[in-house]
């Protein structure tokens, strides 16, 4: 599948998305928010895909928000539109059953941010920049920031970055747990990619289960999210790869998963 916006390709069972608009530091207009809604059915549709990293173009920006031309010109409604799009492509997004990585090499600002939060894991070279700077325009986060941000580092450090429009950088990210590594910039995206070809090399559907369980979870009370971790731990015993797991364990072997 070609793109306008977007580059994206397949290395060894792991996509690699990188936002391409380096002029305008990768920012999204309506296509390339419609693009990544495609690239994220590709994913969903091929299951040779056992992880999928997300990264920008160019070496100054991942994303620096959606598009401000263009956004400048929306009505309520196609405001209402453009956010209920990008919210529906995020959830999407983070229900993959595979890893998802972003690779955060430089501004990752407003829905640049949110595009990244929407990832399992989160890492920053050392030139990447966070923050939720839409209070400077006149307006709020709306690709799930408020909401995002809070789940990843609380209300009190969400209140802070929302309501200042602060920038900050990979290290601060990383002390509030933004992100969890910063790389040198030479090494962010290899490691990006490692760390999801360590995931795409253990049990698929354990994978995905447990990474299901800690989304849906953390959207739960205790009690609730316990009781869908018995019922899925007591599930997966069923898979065909939960045998041959701890068969190859007893058998001092490499486990071999099918994916059933
Ligand atoms: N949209 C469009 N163009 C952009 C954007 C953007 N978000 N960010 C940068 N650009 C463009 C600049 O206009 C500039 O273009 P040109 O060369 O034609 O003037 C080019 O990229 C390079 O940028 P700068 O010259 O500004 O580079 P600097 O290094 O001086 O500054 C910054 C980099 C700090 C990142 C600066 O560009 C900046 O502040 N950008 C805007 C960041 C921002 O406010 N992002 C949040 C946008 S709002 C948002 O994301 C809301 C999401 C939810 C929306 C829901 C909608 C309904």
């Amino acid at each position: 599948m070609a793109y306008e916006n977007l580059l994206f390709e397949v290395d060894d069972g792991i996509a690699v998305l990188t936002f391409n608009r380096p002029k305008v530091l990768n920012a999204l207009n309506a296509a390339t928010i419609a693009e990544l809604g495609e690239a994220v059915a590709q994913v969903e549709g091929d299951r040779a895909i056992r992880g999928l990293v997300l990264t920008g173009a160019g070496e100054k920006a991942f994303v620096a928000g959606a598009d401000i031309p263009a956004m400048s010109q929306m009505t309520v409604l196609e405001a209402r539109r453009f956010a209920e799009t990008a919210h529906a492509i995020l959830a999407r997004m983070e229900a993959l059953p595979i890893v998802t990585v972003a690779a955060v090499n430089g501004f990752a600002l407003g829905g640049g941010c949110e595009v990244a939060m929407a990832c399992d894991l989160v890492y920053a070279g050392e030139k990447a920049k966070f923050g939720q700077p839409e209070v400077n325009l006149g307006i709020i986060p709306g690709f799930g920031g408020t909401q995002r941000l809070t789940r990843r580092v609380g209300p009190s450090r969400a209140l802070e970055l929302v309501l200042s429009g602060d920038v900050i950088d990979a290290q601060k990210a990383k002390e509030i747990g933004l992100a969890l590594e910063v790389l040198p910039a030479a090494d962010l995206l290899a490691f990006a990619k490692g760390q999801a070809r360590k995931v795409a090399g253990k049990g698929p559907l354990a994978v995905a289960v447990a990474k299901r369980l800690v989304r849906e979870g953390a959207d739960a009370d205790l009690r609730t999210a316990n009781e869908l971790e018995r019922q899925a731990f007591a599930g997966i015993f069923a898979t065909d790869d939960a045998r041959e797991g701890m068969k190859a364990f007893a058998e001092k072997r490499p486990a071999v998963f099918k994916g059933s």
